[in-house]
């Protein structure tokens, strides 16, 4: 029996139902940004057709100014969204500062924080790359918002989530009441409920995904917890598989679906490691959070991290609730010593 046929806009439609309240704002937002993760996708996938297509002078064949990938997620989210009335302001990792709606456009309740492309860096190479982005309620009582809408606690976001642009394009979301996952279906240009209700599965896959080239740098509480995930030390243990894309998104994609750690510690040289907690740490860890996982620092819950500034980065422990409480317990023992 095939499953019933249910497109983003039908599912948005229907959870809005469940909120007799609701304004249909809301689910603007989650339909605009649907709409800009298919036309992202669009373009990763001509990624590296550019030469052949006849660009010159940074113009391609339709006149258009060619620009960096990144710029040009940028710049799609930001135009998905500026004209709606939805949102009171917006903040981009590619922006130092938040970004105002102009003038002329009526601004909203919600402010949106977003990491166009993630992984862009991949890009040439076409390994997978990603948008994250996470809603907030306006709090401040600026008419336009200010940082202050910006810069809140992760529990307060009331929606996170990412697109992954890999073999296909999926769009995974949480309003706090599941999680759930559309593949796109470029034919005819819609997403379709292809995942839902994600939980991921226990027990999890035994995967760990980290950068270990940064071995010498980390704290030695880091080095023993993966020394024995590997089932090098003396604690025994089988050991762990490893997997790293170094794609944000696909690397926790995978952790959600097989179950697994992902890590971005802290180490020597990077204090607070080089993810950022508002536009990275905070969507995945609510994501991964509503299906049953969890999300750290190493000692507290990223979601109930106050932030201070816009683009200030965390130590991320995220997937598995098992493996994340395992490495959380090597990242005390660690603070312990350095105690005694
Ligand atoms: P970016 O926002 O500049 O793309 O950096 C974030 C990316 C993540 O997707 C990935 O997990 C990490 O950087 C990889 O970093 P590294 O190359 O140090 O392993
Ligand atoms: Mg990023």
């Amino acid at each position: 029996m095939t499953r019933s046929v249910v497109t983003i806009e039908r599912h948005i439609v229907d959870q809005e139902r469940l909120h007799p309240e609701a304004t249909g704002a809301f689910s603007g937002i989650l339909y605009d940004m649907a709409l800009a993760a298919k036309m992202i996708s669009r373009e990763v996938n001509k990624a590296g057709l550019v030469d052949i297509l006849g660009a010159t002078d940074h113009q391609n064949v339709h006149g258009e100014i060619v620009k960096k990938l990144d710029e040009f997620a940028d710049d799609v989210i930001f135009k998905a969204f500026d004209h709606t009335g939805l949102l009171c302001c917006m903040a981009s990792e590619e922006n130092e500062e938040i970004l105002e709606i102009p003038a002329h456009f009526p601004t909203g309740k919600y402010s949106l924080l977003y990491d166009p492309l993630d992984g862009s860096s991949n890009i040439d190479a076409n390994i997978s790359v990603g948008t994250i982005f996470s809603v907030h309620r306006k709090v401040s009582d600026h008419p336009r918002g200010c940082e202050e809408d910006c810069i809140q606690v992760g529990r307060k976001q009331i929606a996170g989530g990412y697109v992954v642009y890999g073999s296909s394009t999926m769009l995974v979301y949480t309003t706090g009441n599941g999680v759930h996952g559309f593949t796109l279906d470029p034919s005819i240009g819609e997403f379709l409920l292809s995942h839902p209700n994600i939980r991921i599965p226990k027990p999890g896959k035994r995967i760990y995904s980290v950068n270990e080239g940064n071995y010498a740098r980390w704290h030695e509480g880091q080095r023993r917890l993966v020394d024995h995930l590997k089932g090098i030390d003396s604690r025994g243990g089988a050991p762990f598989s490893a997997r790293y894309v170094g794609s944000m998104v696909a690397d926790l994609h995978r952790t959600l679906l097989y179950g697994g750690l992902f890590m971005y510690p802290a180490d020597r040289e990077n204090p607070n490691g080089k993810l950022r907690l508002l536009y990275e740490a905070n969507p995945m860890a609510f994501v991964v959070e509503n299906a049953g996982g969890r999300a750290t620092d190493g000692c507290r819950d990223v979601l109930d991290i106050e932030p201070t500034s816009l683009h200030q980065r965390v130590p991320l422990y995220i997937g598995s609730a098992e493996f994340v409480d395992l490495a959380e317990r090597f990242v005390a023992e660690e603070a312990v010593a350095a105690a005694g």
